[in-house]
């Protein structure tokens, strides 16, 4: 199989919505990308989180994924969690327009992304480097606006 294709679906409580496709190739990095909508103008939170589980809205995601047991960080940092994705940013229309690429989130294998979910905040992730309590486990980016369980979608 050359690559994997997969797709998120996000809705949460506000009206904060998207779609998100995820393609990877061969071992390469895997491809975010898609456009997330109605968010306040700014940077906001994205993570995978743990577990594709919404029984209980966006709470029941658990914790950032983080196979490798360590800190939250940066996308670029060595040290972070793999589902740390850094920030979208939305502009004065709320519309945020991604285009990720990320060696740490693979759609198979035993650390894949699929069957968990990503998550958009209301609040900056400050990378780990805040200095606040939570900067370490969740880079303090507030309540979780919105979500979508990782669904594979095709083999391309
Ligand atoms: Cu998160
Ligand atoms: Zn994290």
């Amino acid at each position: 199989m050359a690559g994997l294709k997969a797709v998120a679906v996000l809705s949460g409580s506000e009206n904060v919505k998207g779609v998100l496709h995820f393609t990877q190739e061969f071992n390469g990095p895997t491809k975010v990308f898609g456009r997330v909508t109605g968010l306040k103008p700014g940077l906001h939170g994205f993570h995978v989180h743990a577990m594709g589980d919404t029984t209980n809205g966006c709470l029941s995601t658990g914790p950032h994924y983080n196979p490798w047991k360590k800190d939250h960080g940066a996308p670029e940092d060595e040290n972070r969690h793999a589902g740390d994705l850094g920030n979208i940013i939305a502009g004065e229309d709320g519309v945020a327009e991604l285009s990720i690429k990320d060696s740490k989130i693979p759609l198979k294998g035993p650390n894949s992304i699929v069957g968990r979910a990503v998550v958009v905040h209301m609040d900056p992730d400050d990378l780990g480097k805040g200095g606040h309590e939570l900067s370490k486990t969740t880079g303090n980016a507030g309540g979780r606006l919105a979500c979508g369980v990782i669904g594979l979608q095709s083999a391309v």
